[in-house]
């Protein structure tokens, strides 16, 4: 925060053309950097661990090069607690089973905790909502 008000204070005081552009590129990147920090700490603490825990990375061509769950097939017992951990690599991403009406949204570079109970024996299509059509599906069985 100090950081920012003295850079937007170089802006107001100097009147020369060029310092004048780099202070204020200077306070742009100043206040993004402050923004990115401040999201990244809240989605940490959105990730709260109940039952067994499972990390699921969605990628994509802006990091791994396809479109995928890994891992794109999951077992689990009638009854079982899981907490998913959902991590999108370079693009947004969904975790989304229709028929349990599940629908997590995870943004790039962002990562959520989804907890579900498992009651229904089944098995269950796994898509992302927009990459189903490049092949981002997966299966849930639950026996
Ligand atoms: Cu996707």
């Amino acid at each position: 925060m100090p950081n920012r008000s003295r850079s937007i204070a170089l802006i107001l005081r100097r009147g020369g053309g060029f310092f004048e552009s780099w202070a204020l590129l200077l306070g742009i990147a100043i206040i993004l950097l402050t923004a990115c920090g401040g999201t990244s700490t809240q989605g940490t603490e959105e990730i709260r661990i109940v039952g067994k825990r499972v990390d699921v990375n969605m990628e994509d061509p802006g990091k791994s090069g396809e479109y995928i769950y890994d891992p794109a097939e999951f077992t689990f017992g009638r009854g079982q607690q899981v907490t998913f951990v959902l991590t999108s690599e370079g693009e947004f991403h969904t975790f989304t089973v229709p028929d349990l009406e599940i629908d997590v949204h995870v943004d790039a570079w962002k990562s959520k905790a989804l907890t579900y109970t498992f009651d229904e024996p089944g098995t269950y299509e796994l898509v992302c909502t927009p990459h189903e059509t490049l092949g981002m599906t997966g299966v849930i069985t639950v026996q």
